[in-house]
């Protein structure tokens, strides 16, 4: 049996934690903590984020969290070997969100590579062919909306925005 007891001092300031075992329960009692420790460890275990490149097909995909505008990230993806990124398809789209996901453990809107100048396009010169546009987009509110970002609204799907605006970034670059 554990008993725990506090001893108060005469000045009532300093609390002191005292155990007191039975003789052959010690061993039992260090297991017992042993348990409670390896769950706790596991509950609040910190989760680490990735920040690395992520392949996925022949590309490489990578999570930048710094909040700067679509030609600054496009810039530094530039800076990068790299590109903002593209969307072919589906799969790649969840495959971006997925490494949005690991880096923040969040589904954040962040910049990728879709730019409109009467006609969207990527700025890696893929074909813009494919979309994942939230109902009612590309709206380009008062005439102001010519940079892509995704992970909008609940339906975390692309919006377009003003690319002024500050975001985080996802860049691709060829496999490696
Ligand atoms: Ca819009």
């Amino acid at each position: 049996m554990l008993f725990l007891y506090f001893v108060n001092e005469p000045n009532n300031k300093t609390t002191f934690l005292s155990y007191s075992l039975s003789s052959g329960e010690h061993l039992a009692e260090k297991r017992f903590f042993r348990h409670i420790w390896h769950f706790f460890r596991k509950v609040f275990k910190p989760r680490r984020r990735y920040l690395g490149w992520t392949t996925h097909g022949n590309r490489q995909y990578r999570y930048f969290p710094h909040h700067v505008t679509w030609a600054q990230a496009q810039r530094f993806c530039e800076s990068q070997n790299a590109n903002l990124a593209s969307v072919r398809n589906l799969g790649e789209y969840q495959a971006i969100q997925r490494v949005i996901y690991r880096a923040t453990f969040n589904y954040v809107p962040a910049w990728i590579g879709g730019s409109d100048k009467g006609y969207w396009f990527w700025s890696d010169g893929t074909p813009f062919r494919y979309a994942n546009w939230c109902r009612g987009e590309p709206n380009n509110v008062w005439g102001m909306e010519h940079c892509l970002h995704m992970n909008w609204t609940g339906n975390r799907c692309m919006n377009d925005i003003p690319c002024h605006n500050q975001y985080p970034f996802v860049c691709v670059r060829k496999r490696r």
